[in-house]
């Protein structure tokens, strides 16, 4: 784990002394937007128009953040518009690796590097800043257009809806409003919450962290008593956005990063929701326990120094759910 100062790699951990114990995770860097034709989106430049095959999508299976963005690109028909690339579950001294000794890591698809921040340095030699996944490239232009999931998802929700002929609208104008608090609780106590738990390295900023996480699971356990999804009927980025740390949350978060109160499977509605989303068309193709449960456990030293991998419960997605 590193970053880059100037266009060269240095390997540093995540600085928690300057903040009390707690993990601060840094804005991304490159915010351009996909639209159908090219014109800017809500931020950075235009000259990013959709276009099938122009486009390269840099992952990692484990990481939920880059999650989101594969399943947009399953449950939008973008699969063979966008190509991916899928980066080694490890990550270690020298960051993200396109090291392919391991079953379903593809190695770099354009330029044959071993490393992601070489990605980040054909775009910008004197880059300073972290390396992360997921990364969308341009093949027109040479360059990145975002590293950012949370915009990613909503350039796929509709930029490519006039190639693909899919209309299924995730973020729709109407329900954007509702979505936008949902979305900043989850985010804040459920998505980053988690990291915020297991990255602290004091037991405040853990407190902190893990007690507003689990008021967040248990009101999210009593809305989903009431509503199919988070809007109601409506299937939206909002439930996209939580299901990547649903999934992830009993087989690693409960453990490794000591979200320990209860597990998803202890809640029933929570429990039913997870597998009602792992078992969508398309979504249960972009899950892969084995870089999942790999990358947590044996990527961060300060946590799991022995790099043991744990036995896990097995736990069985595909049983009926019965919400309709
Ligand atoms: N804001 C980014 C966050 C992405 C992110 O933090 N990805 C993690 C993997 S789960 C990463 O690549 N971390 C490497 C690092 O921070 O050096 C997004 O949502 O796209």
């Amino acid at each position: 784990m590193g970053l880059l100062v100037d266009g060269k790699w240095q390997d540093k951990w995540y600085d928690t002394k300057a903040t009390g114990g707690e993990f601060k995770r840094s804005e991304a860097s490159f915010r351009n937007w996909i639209t159908a034709d090219g014109r800017p989106g809500p931020s950075g430049e235009g000259g990013f128009a959709a276009e099938s095959g122009r486009y390269h999508l840099y992952v990692s299976y484990a990481c939920p953040w880059a999650h989101r963005t594969l399943i947009f690109r399953a449950i939008k028909r973008l699969e063979p518009h966008i190509t991916v690339s899928v980066v080694h579950p490890d990550m270690l001294d020298k960051g993200w690796t396109f090291s392919t000794d391991f079953a379903g890591a593809t190695g770099d698809a354009l330029f044959g590097y071993d490393h992601l921040h070489e990605v980040y340095t054909r775009d910008t030699p004197d880059m300073t800043g972290r390396v992360t996944v997921p990364v969308l490239w341009d093949k027109a232009q040479g360059r990145i257009v975002s590293n950012e999931s949370a915009e990613i998802i909503r350039m796929f929700n509709s930029a490519f809806d006039s190639i693909t002929g899919d209309r299924q609208d995730f973020w729709p104008a109407a329900r954007r409003a509702a979505i936008e608090p949902v979305n900043a609780r989850i985010y804040d106590t459920v998505n980053n919450g988690v990291y915020k738990a297991g990255f602290a390295t004091s037991q405040a900023a853990y407190d902190k962290a893990v007690v507003p996480l689990f008021e967040s699971l248990d009101w999210l356990e009593d809305h989903l008593a009431e509503n199919r999804f988070l809007m109601g009927e409506a299937l939206t980025e909002a439930d996209w956005r939580l299901f990547t740390t649903l999934i992830r949350f009993d087989p690693v978060y409960h453990l490794h990063f000591k979200c320990n109160r209860k597990r998803i499977v202890d809640y029933p509605n929570l429990w039913a929701y997870t597998r009602a989303l792992y078992q969508w068309p398309g979504v249960r193709g972009t899950v892969h326990f084995d870089h999942i449960v790999r990358h947590y456990h044996y990527s961060h030293a300060s946590i799991n120094p022995h790099r043991i991998i744990p036995i896990n419960p097995v736990l069985d997605y595909d049983a009926p759910h019965g919400r309709g």
